[in-house]
């Protein structure tokens, strides 16, 4: 089995593009006549639906981003009636308030064959055991991994995150061959197989599909060494649907982007023009399939670079780089997306100044994630017990808020360094950029 729906995944490109272009012209009409909000967005730039004929005039249309989102949640870019809707998922917003994206059975089911196609191209078959240790729930990871080993017939083992004794030993009892997770769990896994005394040719998996995440060819090699296995990249955006908008092939360079469900731009994130081809900018997408909640040129604000070079696996679809860099201040942090905004409304609610600074370090393949916060004279007077209780309860609010916890270290009024400028609010230690090797200049 080389790939999951070979007619789509090996289409010439010109074929890919009348395909794009029947389906935008569909789609821009189903969303002007559905969603009030984007309609005026386009009302306000002058175009109309029937302006645009095809994927040449797709840079007429106005962007979407999480602020649009934001201001109009939860429902005010759902496209369809709620009763055509069978799920949510979610992610989380530059504020308090997430992003939450709907999904008809056929949204469910595009986004499922997009992680089949996934799990296909790294060499998995209906003779295969998934894991998926991606979390379950809102997140997209563990639904849409989930569904695509479905899809595909393999065994499924719907695992979540979290609780490695049991990872392990249904790994081992039941052979799991795929491992799905983020890469620094997939990291954090095969140190702890180590410390239990199992090598990596003890235990039966062949492959794993990592995501949602920044990770390095370093860190590739790194875990492809310590768990035995080939380790593949998946990208996806929970506004798009979730992972398996681009996936690797076994040719491991760069992730093919599923074209006939997205047309993909770079653009420059300062002046939203749109960039050729090999140029590194902001990469954009448009939905051409998605019923419920179908963005039309979503700005992603992750930085990365196409390329139409041709790839040995016989895929036509165009191919990402790994993210290098976002556009916005947003961090993952063990998976999670975590804006300094979010940290601000927190601090702010519970009574304290916005002198604060995030500081992320990865030791021993797992994030830490510290955020400092200056204490105003009044507070600083406070007992011991009273500053750590202090400690405590602003924990309990960011956890809330982020949906994972910081260690809160409550400092002295002043001590957090001011800077001239803009002020530094995040030290991130981690090196999670790589450059992309396999292409060519
Ligand atoms: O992270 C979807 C996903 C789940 C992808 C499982 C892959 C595997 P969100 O929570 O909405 O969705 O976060 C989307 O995560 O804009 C990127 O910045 C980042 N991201 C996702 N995949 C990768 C990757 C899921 N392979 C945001 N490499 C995106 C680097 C990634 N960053």
């Amino acid at each position: 089995m080389r790939y999951f729906q070979e007619k789509a995944e090996t289409m010439p490109v010109s074929e890919i593009r009348k395909m794009q272009s029947e389906k935008l012209v569909k789609q821009v009409r189903h969303v002007y006549d559905h969603v009030e909000p984007y309609r005026r967005k386009m009302d306000a730039a002058g175009v109309k639906p029937e302006d645009i004929h095809g994927v040449e005039d797709l840079h007429r249309l106005p962007f979407v981003s999480k602020d649009d989102l934001r201001e109009e949640y939860p429902k005010g870019f759902l496209a369809v009636p709620q009763r055509d809707c069978v799920r949510i998922q979610s992610t989380s917003g530059t504020t308090g308030r997430r992003v939450v994206a709907f999904y008809t059975q056929h949204d469910v089911d595009l986004w499922e064959e997009c992680c089949a196609r996934a799990i296909v191209a790294a060499g998995g078959t209906p003779d295969d055991v998934v894991q998926v240790a991606y979390g379950y729930g809102l997140f997209t990871g563990g639904a849409g991994l989930n569904g695509g080993s479905h899809k595909v017939g393999c065994l499924t083992l719907p695992m979540s995150s979290g609780n490695t004794d049991r990872q392990i030993q249904f790994m081992m009892d039941l052979g799991a061959t795929f491992l799905c997770c983020t890469p620094s769990y997939a990291a954090y896994l095969a140190e702890s197989m180590k410390e239990r005394g199992i090598a990596p040719e003890q235990n039966p998996l062949k492959a794993g599909i990592f995501g949602a995440e920044p990770w390095t060819e370093e860190m590739r090699q790194a875990i492809e060494k310590s768990l035995g296995i080939k380790a593949y990249d998946i990208y996806g955006l929970t506004e798009t649907s979730g992972p398996g908008v681009a996936f690797e092939c076994q040719a491991q360079q760069g992730m093919h982007i599923n074209e006939d469900h997205f047309i993909a731009e770079i653009i420059d994130p300062k002046t939203g023009e749109v960039l050729p081809e090999g140029s590194k900018g902001e990469l954009v997408f448009t939905s051409l399939d998605k019923e419920a909640f179908p963005l039309l040129r979503y700005r992603t604000k992750d930085i990365c670079i196409l390329s139409r070079q041709k790839c040995s696996c016989g895929r036509s679809f165009i191919r990402m780089t790994k993210p290098m860099g976002r556009s916005d201040d947003m961090l993952i942090i063990r998976g999670v997306n975590v804006f300094p905004s979010q940290i601000e409304t927190v601090l702010l609610k519970e009574g304290y100044t916005p002198n604060y600074q995030i500081v992320v370090d990865r030791v021993n393949n797992s994030d830490t994630f510290d955020i400092l916060v200056e204490m105003d004279e009044e507070m600083f007077g406070d007992t011991v017990s009273a500053i750590t209780g202090r400690e405590k309860a602003l924990v309990a609010a960011m956890r809330s808020m982020l949906g994972i916890g910081p260690a809160v270290h409550l400092v002295a009024p002043h001590s957090i360094e001011r800077s001239e400028g803009k002020a530094v609010r995040v030290v991130d230690k981690r090196k999670l950029i790589s450059e992309a090797k396999w292409l060519t200049k």
